[in-house]
């Protein structure tokens, strides 16, 4: 992997660049559907590739070696070769999906974790190294390093313990890591994960300590936990100013299309966040104008496109109320052209901040944008 920084916006933090893997190119700031179980829910490949223009997707650890499991996966030369998405994947480890389960028993001690898979109850461990090696047989471009995400709010001395812990728990992943081979023949790359909770004197102490490893590219975990987003803006300028500029910076389940644009302008490159294909679902539709509630009756006559703004196939090709029949009857089709839609906008948003960070004029473009798909129409 290679990233490349081309611009540096100097009235913010922002910049454009791209990152190279074996699987193609992918242009930063990026915006990467999620992809929990190996499918970004109700897409088809060749819908995120020609009318998304999604340039990576995400995969779950968890998620894929509970079910389809290891040995499938492996027999179809992983992840790439299982599903048919030929462009970049970046599984996330598991940490986060531990740190769902609380309540289910699952059990976090210096060794690993302990869970119970939520399909059959059975019982797994997942450790560092364990984790490294599902992560080579999945076959992401890039994979993630086994951390633990706190909760919000967390007391200091939790946050302090857990944090550290992360840094001995990368310590293992990078020698599991580094004294392994790729299985299909494209490199893989392993980033750290920042954590640290909401204190700034431990956030700033983690990110030295993953700054230091010297990875390829490094992460922000711990955030978009429920703290409220000015708190989040803060640590995510605290870890960004720390973390090296010729190396890009992922910031982990983040966020809204205000959360994304505020976070591209302290420095971050690479966001993810189930919120475009899971509120599609429940029919929130994010627009070049607003943000609708599709369910709404206000829309129910509504014959005019979905977003005539955006430019993606499904955006103008359907209507409102045409979206809203399908949404309210919980007709397939409704979902997905919402999430459709709601990718394309997401992916809209990202390529025009880096456009406008190039063109040198981002932080009056992202005033002007921010007025108007901030609102609820
Ligand atoms: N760790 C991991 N994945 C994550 C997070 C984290 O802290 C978050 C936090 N927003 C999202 N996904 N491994």
């Amino acid at each position: 992997m290679k990233f490349t920084l081309q611009v540096e916006d100097p009235a913010s933090k922002a910049r454009a660049g791209f990152i190279e893997t074996d699987h193609g190119t992918i242009q930063t700031p990026i915006f990467m559907p999620v992809g929990t179980a190996g499918t970004v829910k109700a897409v088809h490949q060749r819908e995120l590739k020609e009318d998304i223009k999604a340039q990576i997707i995400l995969g779950n650890t968890y998620h894929l070696y509970l079910r389809p499991g290891l040995d499938i996966l492996q027999k179809a030369g992983g992840l790439h070769g299982f599903n048919g998405w030929d462009r970049p994947i970046l599984t996330d480890s598991g940490g986060y999906q531990v740190y769902s389960l609380a309540g289910t028993g699952r059990k976090i001690n210096e060794e690993g974790v302990v869970f119970k898979s939520h399909i059959d109850g059975g019982v797994h461990t997942f450790t560092p190294e364990y984790v490294m090696d599902i992560q080579r047989i999945i076959g992401a471009d890039i994979i993630m390093a086994f951390d633990e995400c706190t909760p919000y709010p967390c007391d200091y001395e939790y946050a302090r313990k857990s944090m550290e812990m992360t840094h001995r728990w990368l310590g293992r992943c990078c020698a599991r890591f580094d004294s392994t081979n790729d299985l299909y023949g494209h490199s893989q790359t392993l980033f750290p994960i920042v954590q640290g909770s909401v204190y700034k004197d431990l956030r700033t102490q983690s990110a030295e300590t993953i700054a230091s490893y010297g990875r390829e590219g490094n992460a922000i975990g711990g955030l978009s936990v429920g703290e409220p987003a000015e708190i989040m803006y803060e640590l995510t300028e605290v870890v960004c100013d720390i973390l090296p500029k010729d190396k890009p910076r992922y910031l982990m389940g983040v966020g809204t299309p205000a959360n994304i644009l505020e976070c591209i302008a302290l420095g971050v490159d690479m966001f993810d966040c189930v919120m475009p294909t899971r509120n599609a679902r429940n029919g929130m539709i994010f627009t070049t104008e607003g943000v609708i509630n599709i369910r709404n009756e206000k829309w129910k006559d509504d014959l005019s496109p979905i977003d005539a703004g955006l430019g993606g196939y499904v955006s103008s090709f359907y209507s409102k109320a045409y979206l809203r029949h399908l949404v309210k009857s919980d007709e397939m089709l409704g979902a997905q052209i919402a999430s459709v839609h709601n990718l394309t906008f997401y992916l809209w948003l990202v390529n025009s901040a880096r456009e406008r960070i190039i063109a040198d004029d981002f932080l009056p473009w992202k005033a002007e944008i921010e007025k108007k798909i901030n609102q609820r129409l």
